[in-house]
């Protein structure tokens, strides 16, 4: 295979997972914007992420929500899996919503109260059985727990109670399920939070064992983390499991990958490549809300991108950099990494997405789809529950 065919068929098995949640009405602390045509339950959003999928090729997997996403019925949730089959596409992560019940106030796994930590305990295994039901790999813990003034409670004893918890939620994991642990420096809480880094988050997976593993979401850091540097670390230990995409200017802004600061997205994809993480171990997940701009055409946009980082990661001459580094050439070696960056790869996965069949413009495909019309027309009140809902 020549260089660049070897590129393209990497290219061909790119999969990122959209999320349920970014295809609903969402908003910040201050207003939500209500949109016409956005989903009113579940199914709805798998229509949608299968339009996502349609004309991009590489968005073949829905995360779920929980509750956003509850089905009724003992069934629900196998039906729910066979709907997005029809559809083109699967259920994947499952996250798990531990944040937004008066009882956690105060946390959820790591409270001082014992029966406020069973019931969210109850909720992750919850979630378990859920991904039993919806064929999911992956459980996507994030908490929202911490603290707000200095002594407001024991910062070590509410380490052993996560732990507690998390060992818990291992033990029931499948052979074939993994627990990914988040992180998030601060917000909701503001002096201390349980899990604020990737250190925290190694340090609980590897006591736990293979299936617990890390996500890195790139809008959780401090402003100058150097997250490549994280992402090059995981994956030499072995404990990078995820990426929840999106893009930050100040705090955990949610906005489109690739948006704020596409280089930084390059840089972590070739880490990504250069560290053997560019597999179906690792995924490669969205975690945005789109509050101003179209939904749809957004997650479009942020697939896209990611498309684009991708590509120009592959395309980095790792020989020729690699023969700069060794010979201490520091201009030579970052000149072939800003020629990888600088490179126009739009024509490159045009071609890709021709030779999968799929239109050469997604954007353009989607709009002229009239998809966005038919749902503004069809889908009339009945919004579902999410952020800032
Ligand atoms: C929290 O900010 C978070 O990043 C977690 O991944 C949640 O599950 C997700 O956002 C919900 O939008
Ligand atoms: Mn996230």
């Amino acid at each position: 295979m020549t260089e660049l065919a070897a590129v393209k068929a990497a290219l061909k098995t790119q999969a990122v997972e959209t999320p349920s949640w970014a295809y609903g009405n969402s908003g910040t602390r201050f207003k939500v914007f209500a949109q016409a045509g956005v989903p009113r339950n579940p199914f709805e959003k798998l229509d949608d992420a299968a339009q996502v999928h349609a004309y991009t090729g590489v968005a073949p997997t829905v995360a779920l929500h929980i509750p956003w996403d509850k089905v009724d019925g003992s069934n629900g949730y196998a039906e729910l899996a066979k709907y997005a089959q029809d559809r083109g596409v699967k259920l994947g992560t499952i996250n798990s919503n531990t944040f937004q019940d008066d009882d956690y106030k105060l946390g959820s796994v790591c409270h001082a109260d014992p029966a406020v930590r069973r019931k969210a305990l109850d909720h992750l295994l919850e979630c378990v059985d859920i991904m039993d039901a919806t064929g999911s790999k992956d459980l996507k813990l994030w908490f929202a727990d911490g603290t707000n003034y200095p002594g407001q409670d024991d910062i070590r004893e509410r380490q052993d109670r996560l732990a507690e918890a998390l060992a818990a939620v291992y033990e029931r994991l499948g052979d074939d399920q993994r627990m990914l642990l988040e992180y998030k420096f601060f917000e909701p809480a503001f002096y201390t939070t349980d899990v604020p880094d990737w250190g925290t988050a190694y340090a609980h997976c590897l006591k736990l064992g293979s299936k617990a593993q890390v996500v890195v979401d790139t809008g959780h850091h401090a402003p100058g983390t150097n997250i490549e540097f994280i992402v090059a670390t995981l994956l030499r230990e072995g404990k990078l499991g995820g990426f929840d995409f999106n893009s930050r200017f100040y705090a955990d802004d949610d906005l489109m990958v690739g948006a704020a600061d596409p280089f930084q997205l390059f840089r972590i994809m070739y880490e990504v490549i250069r560290g053997g993480g560019f597999t179906p171990d690792v995924a490669f997940m969205l975690d945005q809300c789109h509050n101003i701009e179209a939904k749809i055409p957004a997650i479009i946009r942020s697939v896209m991108n990611v498309q684009e980082a991708t590509a120009k990661a592959l395309l980095v001459d790792r020989e020729a950099l690699g023969a700069a580094q060794r010979g201490g050439d520091v201009l030579e070696a970052n000149a072939v990494l800003m020629d990888a960056y600088n490179t126009d790869v739009r024509p490159l996965l045009r071609e890709v997405r021709e030779e999968m069949g799929l239109d050469a413009d997604p954007m353009g495909a989607y709009r002229r789809s009239g998809w966005a019309s038919k749902i503004a027309e069809e889908r009339v009140g009945g919004e579902q529950a999410g952020w800032g809902a």
